[in-house]
């Protein structure tokens, strides 16, 4: 069942998705591997954690409770990956502006990911990973030709 406040959260990712593009899940794992040199065998969890963290859309943002904001598909973080250009000092780890990571082409995201996984050995930088994608299997993704 759908109630008002999930009508309305709906609506709200609606909106911010003017410059973005939602992806479905089939498409997406089709584009990281064809044009971002993922692995076939990793297209459920990258698949998995964009679900997770940005239901594939890639205008998402939500602002966590110490005040740094997650952008775009992979939900990138503002205070350790990327210049939120307000003034704020930030770790920037990917040395991007944060609004790289709302557009539509998702090539500068994936770099970023990619770094991220090397630096952390793994998915365990991202909540939405671990907390819906630790057991994805290439089931995920049935029905997909990627
Ligand atoms: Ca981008």
């Amino acid at each position: 069942m759908m109630g008002p406040t999930t009508i309305l959260s709906l609506l709200a990712v609606a909106m911010v998705a003017v410059d973005g593009r939602f992806y479905s899940k089939c498409d997406l794992a089709s584009e990281l591997v064809s044009q971002h040199g993922i692995n076939r065998d990793d297209a459920p969890d990258w698949v998995c954690m964009a679900f997770a963290e940005s239901s594939l859309n890639t205008a998402a943002t939500n602002t966590n409770s110490g005040g740094s904001s997650d952008y775009g598909i992979f939900q990138i973080n503002s205070y350790w990956n990327c210049d939120p250009q307000d003034g704020r000092k930030t770790k920037n780890g990917c040395g991007h502006p944060c609004s790289d990571y709302l557009n539509s082409n998702i090539g500068d995201d994936v770099t970023c990911v990619k770094q991220l996984l090397r630096e952390h050995g793994g998915w365990g930088f991202s909540y939405g990973h671990g907390a819906q994608c630790s057991s994805v299997t290439s089931s995920y993704l049935s029905g997909c030709t990627y």
